[in-house]
């Protein structure tokens, strides 16, 4: 396989720390996002892509040879939630162009996340396992259910090697989360450390499953070089450990014991209560070897360790 690979969201949470890691491993990197990168010289090789613009995409995979596409441009839970109408034609119709243009180029392989926001309130929420009622109640669910069945549709049609992981929320010190749900697992840290205080917009037992950044990233890796024959799946669940606000905040405390938090549930609230409280991801540990690293302690001590240095 040549290892040309086209990136989507370039400049998002998760792209902005797998992109890295995709390079050390001898990737070349074709960076696109809606905006241009705020350094200049962050990506070797970057391009202004809207994932609505289909010809666009089309040029782009056809111009650099690409082989692998990883879709990460979404519009995620909450903002979609206050412009159902952006997500609708972001995330369906970035997902449906990804899709297509990788089938007619005959790109190799197509990476693109789910999220447990594709799971909601008829989902069972204690392990949820990989395979079993989804019916989300948001728009970016919805959304990713959609990306689910219509890769695994390619995939079963015209055989595109099309494969997604449902990512908990992803807990990374390097940058301020915006737009999800999960954001207060990391929003707790950035404001216990720059003002010893925090708002929580969801309650104190609120229960999420999340997971590192360092596991999403050398785990999505791992998935995503795996031979295609160990898969039984095309969407599997993954996650690290669920945890609630108040178990953040104690932990937090036993670094830094004088936060304090408040907490003031908003519309983010009724988002979360529809997802699970953790996740069964016992195929993806199965099938291609899929282990967490950090727990809640580690997570916190590098987090913390992490903001300090900066
Ligand atoms: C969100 O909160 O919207 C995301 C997610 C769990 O997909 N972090």
């Amino acid at each position: 396989m040549n290892k040309q690979v086209l990136i989507t969201g370039s400049s998002g949470q998760i792209s902005s720390e797998l992109i890295p890691e995709l390079t050390a491993r001898g990737y070349s990197i074709i960076a696109t996002d809606v905006k241009l990168p705020k350094t200049e010289f962050e990506y070797e090789v970057f391009e202004i892509l809207d994932v609505r613009q289909k010809k666009e995409m089309e040029r782009l995979v056809s111009k650099y040879d690409i082989s692998l596409i990883i879709h990460n441009a979404s519009i995620l839970s909450a903002k979609g939630e206050q412009d159902p109408s952006l997500a609708l034609d972001v995330n369906f119709e970035g997902t449906r162009n990804v899709l297509e243009v990788a089938r007619d180029a005959e790109v190799e392989k197509v990476f693109s996340p789910s999220s447990i926001a594709a799971f909601g309130p008829e989902t069972p929420k204690e392990n949820t396992p990989n395979d079993v009622i989804t019916r989300p109640k948001t728009i970016y669910g919805i959304s990713k259910v959609f990306t689910e069945l219509l890769g695994e549709y390619f995939w079963g049609k015209y055989q595109l090697d099309f494969r997604c992981l449902r990512y908990p929320g992803i807990i990374t010190p390097n940058s301020i989360p915006s737009g999800g749900t999960t954001d207060w697992a990391i929003e707790m840290f950035f404001e216990a450390l720059n003002n010893g205080n925090y708002r929580c917009f969801v309650n104190k037992d609120t229960q999420l499953p999340m997971m590192s950044m360092r596991d999403c990233v050398r785990g999505t890796l791992e998935f995503l070089e795996v031979d295609s024959k160990k898969l039984t799946h095309r969407t599997y669940n993954v996650t690290g450990i669920s945890f609630t606000p108040a178990e953040l905040y104690n932990e937090i405390k036993t670094h830094l014991p004088s936060l304090k938090i408040e907490y003031l549930p908003d519309y983010r609230q009724q988002i979360a209560d529809t997802w699970p409280k953790s996740i069964d991801d016992n195929f993806a540990r199965r099938d291609w070897g899929w282990q967490n690293s950090d727990d809640l302690k580690s997570i916190t001590k590098w987090m913390i360790d992490s903001l300090k240095s900066k």
